[in-house]
C-alpha cells in the first residue's frame, strides 16, 4: 500500500490548567496532527511537541521541518502495508523521533483501520480496560498543591504523581502522605538533579513510593545506576530510555526498577512494544507515560498501554482533564475504577472533529506522492 496524501498541521489548544515541571511551563498544546491518506483509508497521528526544546529536543518547528523536508517524502515513497516497516524506513535520519512518531502512528492507524481491526489488537494488546492516574504540576503552594490532588481523587484517580524540583520535593511530598496515607503516588523530577544530590533524595524513601522518575540527566544511565543503589525507592526512567538499546543498557545496568513508556520519546510503537516485550522478558514492570497529548495521542496510548507487562497505572488521563474541548469527538471518561476502556473498534478509535480541528489549526502543510 502507497500512502497518497499526507496533512501536517501545527495547533494550538488551551489547557484547562497550566502544566509546569523543573523546566518548563505550558499553557497549551502545540502538536503537530498528522493525517495520512491511502486506497480510501484515512490514518491520524500525532506528535507532542511543543515551543521549545525543554523535555527532549525537539520543537514543533523541528519537527515540522523534518515532515516536511526528510520523513514525509520518505513515507510517501514506501511501501507501507506493514507499519513495524516504518522504522527501518526512517532509520537513515537520526533522532528526531516525535517527529518520526507522529507520522508512524498515523500508518498504525491506517493500517488497523484498514484490516478493520483495533490498534489495541493489531499491536498484540490482551486488556479492556487500562489503568490510569493523573500527573500534577508544580503549584504555587502547598495548600493549592492539596485542593488540586483533592479535585483528581474527587474525580476517581486512584494515582497520583507530582513534579518535584529542588525546593518543592520532601515538603509536598510529606504533606501529601501525611494527607493519604495509602495512595499510590510517585515523584518526577525531569533531569533536574545530579548524582551528588543522592542524600537529599534518600529523604523520599520514607514515603513509600511506587517511583521516582527521571531524577537525573535526560541522557544519562551510568549515574542513574550509582544512584539506584543508594534509594530503597525504585528509580523509574523516562527521558534516557529512547530505543530498545537504551532499554537494554539501563536494565543490564540496574539502572531502574521500572521504565516509562512514551511512544512519542521512542520514535513509535513498534520500538515502544520491542521495549515492552524487552522489560517482560526481564520482569521489569512498564506503565505508559503522558506528553498532554490530544485526544488522537491519548487513544493511541489507550491501544499501546493495553499490552499485558504495563501493570502500574498509566498517565493517561481522561480527555477532560487537559482540555475542556478537544479534537475528537468521543473523548474518554473516567471509569469508576480509575481505568480507561480500550476502545474496539477499527484503527485507535479516536473520531477526529474535523471542524474544531481546523479552527485550532495554526499552520498546513500538504505532501502528495
Ligand atoms: O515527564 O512525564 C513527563 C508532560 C509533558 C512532558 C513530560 C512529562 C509530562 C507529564 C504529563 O508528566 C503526563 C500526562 O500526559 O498527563
Ligand atoms: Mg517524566
Amino acid at each position: 500500500m502507497k500512502i497518497e496524501r499526507i496533512e501536517l498541521r501545527r495547533i494550538h489548544m488551551p489547557y484547562v490548567r497550566p502544566f509546569e515541571t523543573s523546566g518548563w511551563r505550558h499553557e497549551g498544546s502545540d502538536a503537530l496532527i498528522v493525517r495520512a491518506e491511502a486506497d480510501g483509508a484515512t490514518g491520524w497521528g500525532e506528535s507532542p511537541v511543543s515551543d521549545g526544546p525543554w523535555y527532549n529536543e525537539e520543537t514543533y518547528h523541528t519537527a515540522l521541518l523534518m515532515q516536511k523536508e526528510f520523513l514525509g517524502p520518505m513515507l510517501l515513497e514506501a511501501d507501507i502495508s506493514d507499519p513495524r516497516a516504518v522504522r527501518h524506513t526512517f532509520k537513515r535520519v537520526r533522532a528526531n523521533r516525535m517527529a518520526k512518531a507522529g507520522l508512524e502512528f498515523a500508518v498504525w492507524d491506517l493500517c488497523a483501520r484498514a484490516q478493520n481491526v483495533s490498534l489495541s489488537k493489531l499491536l498484540g494488546g490482551t486488556r479492556k480496560e487500562v489503568s490510569v492516574g493523573v500527573s500534577v504540576p508544580i503549584k504555587a503552594s502547598i495548600e493549592e498543591l492539596l485542593e488540586t490532588v483533592e479535585g483528581y481523587l474527587a474525580d476517581g484517580y486512584k494515582r497520583v504523581k507530582i513534579k518535584i524540583k529542588p525546593g518543592w520535593d520532601i515538603t509536598p511530598t510529606q504533606a501529601i502522605r501525611a494527607r493519604w496515607p495509602t495512595l499510590l503516588l510517585q515523584v518526577d523530577g525531569n533531569s533536574i538533579y545530579r548524582l551528588q544530590d543522592a542524600a537529599h533524595l534518600q529523604q523520599l524513601d520514607q514515603f513509600d513510593l511506587l517511583l521516582n522518575e527521571q531524577p537525573l540527566e535526560h541522557d544519562d544511565i551510568f549515574d542513574h545506576a550509582k544512584l539506584a543503589k543508594l534509594l530503597e525507592t525504585p528509580i523509574c526512567l523516562d527521558e534516557s530510555i529512547v530505543s530498545p538499546d537504551h532499554a537494554r543498557w539501563a536494565l543490564e545496568l540496574k539502572a531502574c526498577g521500572v521504565i516509562n513508556i512514551k511512544p512519542s520519546r521512542i520514535g513509535g510503537l513498534a520500538d515502544s512494544v520491542d521495549i515492552h516485550d524487552i522489560c517482560q522478558a526481564a520482569g521489569i514492570p512498564v506503565w505508559h507515560g503522558g506528553m498532554l497529548e490530544t485526544g488522537i495521542g491519548r487513544a493511541i496510548s489507550v491501544a499501546l498501554a493495553s499490552l499485558p507487562n504495563f501493570t502500574l497505572p498509566g498517565d493517561i488521563s481522561a480527555n477532560n482533564r487537559y482540555f475542556h474541548r478537544d479534537i475528537v469527538t468521543n473523548p474518554f471518561t473516567l471509569n469508576k475504577n480509575s481505568t480507561l476502556s480500550v476502545p474496539d473498534g477499527p484503527g485507535h478509535g479516536a473520531q477526529v472533529d474535523e471542524a474544531f480541528l481546523e479552527e485550532v489549526t495554526v499552520e498546513k502543510v500538504e505532501l502528495r506522492g
